[in-house]
């Protein structure tokens, strides 16, 4: 998605957008939300992170559409406005926008307007500009005089406000003064808490106000729907993957009691579960985007690849929810003995020889390997319920959070804690199929063609992707 220093032909073809503003608004994080990287520039909570014009394109299947270019915020309006001043008064016969490249011309690199003045040339370069605002910030002279320099530009501006969550009556505010400029289309962006729809309004507002890039920014516009549907199909996918896997894994054990062998087999059947679910788990940071090493930057509650709250600790079943009486207190359990199933049935190994007279080739097929074992005198471990109940739960709030993440975050992604996810409506007839069928433990050509888990597949996406 991004490609830097483009050779100059391509520069002037593709539509140009420059990010402006006061210094620590959040025009980096923009630029990072909106690439869908945390790879992009630096991003600190102090005046003066960025101190280039630093550029990125974005594409639309490999056909390069749009730069952005993140710019230095603008830190001393005032004495940029003092000077643009001064050389109006020295230049009458000059436009607005003469008097910008005079000034942005004429700055010295040690001069303490250097900064502005990259601004500004890029601003003349550029076809639009987003104004990002931090509107939690007052309305104050400082922001007044910037928009005045910057529309001095003759550029369409769209004011892009940020910090919006939870500061209503100051975006209210905000949007009366804007009007003065003549700017109403603006736009909600959080670039921390993301939502495609703000991105998709971006560029329709964009279309606006550069019809000549109209065709192409539509492009970008279905590419990135496309683009971004498969993202949270596939996060959807791969979690119904991570039920089937374990909902269909068993550990055979005898039948007689023996403790230590008994303990020996739950431990390979926790093992078994913790690493299905940080298989998940970096396969889902992998599908949005986030890396390792962003885990680590936003304090995403996991450490070198683990969960840093254990599947099986105390405590979990009620941190989702979920009151299984004393089992609550000793964590999501264990694994629970299961009788083989033949259809719904559960079968002890008198009948299972019973079964094995009556059935046919086809169904010995299917549970040759059950009837076999129950014959010798084996069972079968395998996940308990609740665990069963916790993956899911604990995942779908994991992907919850990941679809609106921007990249620009930084805060700790909380979910360790249970959202108000609900597990779907059949979820006791899912999983009851997936365990009837142990064949679809792992994904295979036979398994993901067959009607049946296609339907239970399909229902899992389902209600993984409606955030009701
Ligand atoms: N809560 C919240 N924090 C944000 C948001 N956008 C940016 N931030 C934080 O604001 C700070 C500044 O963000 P930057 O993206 O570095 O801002 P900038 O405008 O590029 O800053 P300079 O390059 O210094 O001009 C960082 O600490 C970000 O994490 C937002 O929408 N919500
Ligand atoms: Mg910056």
């Amino acid at each position: 998605m991004m490609v830097k220093n483009p050779n100059r032909s391509d520069t002037q073809l593709l539509l140009n957008i420059v990010v402006v503003g006061h210094t620590n608004t959040g025009k980096t994080s923009l630029i990072r939300t909106m690439l869908r990287s945390t790879e992009f520039g630096v991003i600190e909570d102090a005046a003066g992170t960025t101190r280039h014009v630093e550029q990125a394109t974005i594409s639309a299947n490999n056909e390069p559409i749009l730069h952005l270019y993140d710019t230095p915020g603008l830190e001393d309006s005032r004495a940029l406005f003092a000077h643009i001043k001064k050389l109006q008064i020295k230049s009458k016969l000059l436009s607005p926008i003469q008097i910008l490249e005079q000034f942005s011309a004429n700055v010295s690199v040690s001069d303490p307007l250097e900064q502005e003045a990259k601004v500004i040339r890029q601003a003349l370069r550029s076809d639009i500009l987003l104004y990002i605002i931090d509107v939690r910030e007052p309305f104050l002279e400082k922001y007044r005089l910037e928009l005045e320099i910057l529309t001095q530009s003759g550029k369409p501006i769209i004011p892009v406000f940020n910090f919006i969550a939870g500061h209503d009556r100051e975006l209210a505010k905000w949007r009366e003064h804007l009007t003065v400029f003549h700017m109403h289309a603006t736009l909600e962006f959080d670039t921390v808490a993301f939502t495609f729809d703000a991105e998709k309004r971006l560029y329709q507002k964009m279309q606006v106000l550069l019809e000549s890039h109209n065709d192409r920014l539509q492009k970008l516009i279905d590419y990135r729907a496309k683009l971004w549907n498969q993202l949270c199909l596939s996060g959807a996918k791969r979690i119904a993957e991570l039920i089937a896997n374990v909902a269909c894994y068993r550990e055979s054990k005898a039948i007689k009691n023996n403790l230590i062998a008994d303990s020996l087999i739950e431990d390979r059947l926790h093992n078994f579960v913790r690493k299905a679910e940080q298989h998940c788990l970096h396969d889902l940071l992998a599908i949005f985007n986030f890396s390792d090493k962003d885990v680590e930057i936003q304090r995403i509650p996991v450490c070198n690849g683990q969960w840093q709250l254990d599947i099986f600790a105390p405590g979990i079943l009620k941190a989702y929810g979920l009151d299984v009486g004393s089992a609550a207190a000793k964590g999501a359990a264990a694994g629970v003995g299961i009788d083989l199933m033949v259809g719904g049935m559960s079968l002890g190994a008198a009948s299972a020889l019973g079964a094995i007279a009556g059935a046919g080739w086809s169904t010995f097929k299917r549970y040759g390997d059950e009837i076999k074992a129950t014959v010798k005198g084996t069972q079968w471990q395998c996940a308990d319920e609740t665990t069963l109940q916790v993956l899911y739960l604990r995942q779908k709030h994991l992907l919850k959070k990941l679809v609106h993440r921007g990249h620009a975050a930084q805060d700790k992604l909380q979910v360790g804690k249970a959202g108000d996810e609900k597990l779907p409506k059949d979820w006791n007839k899912l999983i009851s199929s997936l365990r009837q069928n142990p064949g679809w433990q792992e994904p295979s050509a036979a398994r993901n063609n067959n009607p049946q888990y296609q339907q239970i597949e399909a229902t899992l996406v389902g209600e993984l992707l409606n955030e009701e």
